[in-house]
């Protein structure tokens, strides 16, 4: 029930000089800033804990390029600091989006945020206060009050487990904070975003980690994958590895040795050997390493991870370049092999450490970023992980393209859907709206069992087929009439279950409704969507500007 969203808090900010137990409190930090979030809440105190009370209400994100050619792309409160640095010294309006710089021209107090409300910061057509209430990003032009919330699944620990584990032993290169070879295990990540319902039109994924940092992944491997513009992909296998063995890289054999061998995994291995890995190697949704469980993350004073806490998920993702554990970018001592190479596969840095959120992208069409501020450790703490964007929800199958629908005995027709958990019960909101603005809940139901007994489901499938037939009397515009052929095969094919059985038509994998009497206007346009609910997913469908349906008398 979209009403009743589970509240999806998350990251995109780092605690500045603070405790990791108040993370939450992120953007909350020392100075000026702690003044800017109290006026934010002093004027609208409902943005409490939503993604508005956070750093990117005024500040935006960037991506940077490193000395060894990996961009990576920061969340809002960590390209700030970044940009204007943790002394002050950088030119701070070159962090703010264009609602910050209103806010900062009008004197960057509780009264600018009231003079600033009627301007329209980001161009996009809705006034500030307009998308404050409607928790839509006023400095964000892809942002707005008409757009939906993305659909998305919450993964529980238990839930990742229990999928089917996938075990590599694999060298973990960094560019300077030493190397190790470790046996991860986890659920592959192609199976696991298949799982979530990921639709034929996503590209990429980003995964984001609760310290700020955000790492993107394409779905597919390219020739153009490749140097500084390298991001490890998620589909398939990543080459056959060699190991790689060095006394003088041995950590325990060298007082200036980079690589970790005490992994349990070595034993037995000579240098030069293939590793061979059942499956191949894998981009992964780690959660144990050694047979151990990652342990969560937690925030040093320097505003990163502290070691060895990357938990209690992390993606781990192979090298493409096959190579040995280089030397530290940093090592004063220089071994005499494996020196340090800038263009060597450091993949431990596109390893995500506490992976709390996988964004699929693009977004779908009319959908928004979830609601994704500074809770990103409570899932750490809860041992959950976020999916949403470019996720299958259910699919509007009827009417079809601006049909001319009955005032009374409309009927609406969209695909069952699916939890990620299969023995979920899953509870379908239907809305309807006249602007995509408010929206009028017609119906909520539970999802109807496969083979129901005589029940008001095989009842209201029957009053759905009259519905159809009878809308199909009224008269179809000629523009929907190649939809005919569809909409005779639903129609014929639950009238042939609903005569051999007692099935509805959610036999057929679809789910109904029938808006009830005096619910409509006539001659009236209306939008409609569906919103699917499981104990750990929320997914949501929405027509687009041409599938909507138009009441006659
Ligand atoms: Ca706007
Ligand atoms: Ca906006
Ligand atoms: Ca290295």
């Amino acid at each position: 029930m979209n009403k009743n969203r589970v509240v999806i808090a998350a990251i995109l900010c780092f605690v500045f000089a603070s405790l990791p137990s108040i993370a939450l409190a992120a953007y909350h930090h020392a100075g000026d800033a702690e003044k800017d979030a109290a006026y934010v809440l002093q004027v609208y105190p409902k943005l409490a804990g939503t993604k508005l009370d956070n750093c990117a209400l005024c500040h935006t994100g960037g991506t940077v390029t490193g000395s060894n050619g990996k961009k990576t792309t920061y969340g809002s409160c960590q390209w700030c600091h970044l940009t204007y640095k943790y002394d002050g010294s950088g030119n701070i309006t070159a962090t703010l989006n264009s609602y910050g710089k209103d806010y900062l021209a009008k004197g960057r107090n509780a009264a600018a945020l009231t003079a600033i409300e009627k301007l329209d910061s980001d161009g996009d057509k809705y006034d500030n206060i307009t998308e404050i209430n409607a928790i839509r990003y006023p400095g964000d032009a892809n942002d707005d009050p008409k757009k939906v919330i993305a659909p998305y699944r919450i993964y529980t620990k238990k839930q990742l487990q229990a999928m089917p584990q996938h075990k590599q032993f694999m060298l973990m290169n960094t560019t300077k904070s030493g190397d190790y070879y470790s046996e991860y295990s986890g659920v592959i990540m192609q199976d696991l975003l298949k799982r979530a319902g990921i639709s034929s039109t996503a590209t990429k994924i980003t995964v984001y980690s609760p310290d700020g940092f955000a790492t993107g992944h394409p779905l597919n491997d390219s020739s153009d994958n490749t140097g500084s513009a390298y991001a490890p992909y998620v589909n398939g296998t990543y080459p056959a590895a060699t190991y790689y063995y060095n006394i003088e890289a041995d950590k325990k054999k060298t007082s200036y040795g980079w690589c970790n061998y005490s992994s349990a995994g070595n034993k037995g291995r000579t240098h030069g050997d293939a590793i061979n890995v059942d499956g191949g190697l894998r981009l992964l949704l780690a959660i144990q390493a050694d047979g151990t469980d990652l342990v969560p993350g937690k925030l040093g004073p320097d505003n990163k991870l502290l070691a060895n806490s990357e938990g209690p998920f992390r993606t781990v993702t192979p090298q493409k370049i096959v190579g040995p554990p280089d030397q530290p970018s940093t090592n004063p001592t220089k071994g005499s092999i494996w020196q340090y190479d800038a263009n060597a596969d450091h993949n431990a840095g596109f390893s995500s450490k506490s992976a709390t959120i996988i964004k699929v992208e693009p977004l779908p069409a009319g959908t928004t970023d979830i609601n994704v501020n500074e809770a990103g450790w409570i899932y750490v703490d809860e041992g959950k992980l976020v999916i949403y964007g470019a996720l299958d929800g259910p699919t509007l199958i009827y009417p079809v393209n601006a049909m001319g629908t009955p005032v009374n005995g409309t009927s609406l027709v969209w695909n069952k859907f699916t939890d990620p958990d299969p023995a979920a019960i899953v509870t379908y909101t239907v809305e309807i709206s006249k602007d995509k603005l408010a929206w009028t809940t017609v119906s909520t139901q539970m999802a109807s069992l496969v083979k129901p007994e005589k029940t008001q489901f095989a009842g209201a499938g029957k009053f759905m087929l009259f519905g159809l037939i009878g809308t199909i009397a009224v008269g179809v515009p000629r523009r929907s009439r190649k939809y005919l052929g569809l909409v005779l095969v639903i129609a014929l094919t639950g009238t042939v279950l609903s005569s051999c059985s007692d099935s509805d038509s959610s036999a057929v994998g679809m789910e109904n409704v029938v808006i009830p009497s005096g619910t409509l206007s006539a001659n009236t346009k209306y939008y409609w969507r569906v919103t699917a609910d499981g104990p750990n997913s929320h997914a949501v469908s929405e027509v687009s500007e041409a599938s909507t349906f138009t009441t006659t008398q």
